[in-house]
């Protein structure tokens, strides 16, 4: 990569948004750049209603490395502490994800590590390419979790799980992503580029809202009671049934045809 290319890409097709970190020499790792880059466009991604799917990927071998150690060691020489960036960035890139009105996709096109694999547990969905995996490397640096990863790997992996992980880091290959739960799908790598495409084409001509709708009732019943849970999902229920796709669709179903949604 020369100085004057982007770190991070962004391009919007057929109501998918693309995000692509482009620091392949580096395992797409994030220096401020990239941090702030890939945050914006999350945020982008968000405010737009053309875009009605979010794709996360890396070019190159791997997802992304988490932190750039290069520019980190820099930075505590040149200051001897850490800087904000877990809150000015790897804390606004998680919520971004976590609260995107769409579905999100990570696809895991290789190595993701550090915050790199916190970012692919913050979506909805994990595409893994067969040579991918994951590394929570944060202990092997002497540093506690980000970007996240605390909250949604016990989730995804269970307590004890995510605690061996954390504690002890190392390559957890793609077939056992699998089968822990951190991995939607595995593919060969000859077929992930046409498998991420497929789904991200299905989510973005899905009924959107009703999407957002349910992100947000999972999100909210994790950490709510039953009663509490159900106050909520009869108000989003509410919301989705006042719906264009939502009459759309039951049109559709009485006159035994497919609907098309237009995400609101
Ligand atoms: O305040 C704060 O900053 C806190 C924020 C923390 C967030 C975090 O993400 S902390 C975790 C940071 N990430 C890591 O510790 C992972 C470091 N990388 C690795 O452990 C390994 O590279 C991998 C397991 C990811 C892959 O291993 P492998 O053998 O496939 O590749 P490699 O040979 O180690 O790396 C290839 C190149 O990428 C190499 O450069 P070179 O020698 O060819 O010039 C390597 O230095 C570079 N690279 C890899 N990871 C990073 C990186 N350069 C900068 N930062 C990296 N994170």
């Amino acid at each position: 990569m020369t100085e004057t290319e982007a770190p991070v890409s962004y391009e919007v097709s057929g109501g998918v948004a693309t995000i692509t970190l482009s620091r392949p020499d580096v395992l797409n790792s994030f220096d401020v750049l990239t941090k702030v880059a890939f945050r914006d466009f999350l945020h982008a991604a968000a405010a737009d209603d053309a875009v009605r799917c979010v794709v996360l990927t890396g070019s190159g071998r791997s997802f992304s490395a988490g932190q750039d150690l290069k520019e980190h060691v820099a930075q505590m020489r040149e200051g001897g502490q850490l800087s904000s960036t877990v809150e000015e960035h790897y804390n606004p890139m998680v919520l971004a994800i976590t609260s995107m009105p769409k579905p999100v996709i990570a696809a895991v096109n290789g190595i993701a590590a550090g915050a790199g694999a916190s970012i692919a547990f913050a979506a909805d969905f994990r595409i893994l390419a067969e040579s991918a995996g994951y590394n929570l490397a944060f202990a092997g640096i002497a540093l506690s979790a980000d970007t996240g990863a605390s909250w949604t790997l016990q989730r995804l992996v269970g307590l004890p799980k995510a605690t061996e992980l954390l504690l002890l880091p190392r390559t957890v290959r793609s077939d056992e992503a699998l089968q822990l739960g951190l991995a939607t799908q595995v593919v060969p790598d000859d077929a992930f580029a046409e498998t991420v495409r497929e789904l991200a084409a299905r989510l973005a001509s899905g009924p959107t809202l009703a999407y957002a709708s349910l992100k947000r009732a999972l999100a909210f019943s994790a950490s709510h009671t039953l009663q509490e849970s159900v106050a909520n999902e009869a108000r989003l229920m509410a919301l989705t049934g006042a719906s264009d796709d939502h009459k759309a669709a039951v049109d559709a179903f009485l006159a035994k045809e497919k609907p098309t949604f237009v995400g609101h």
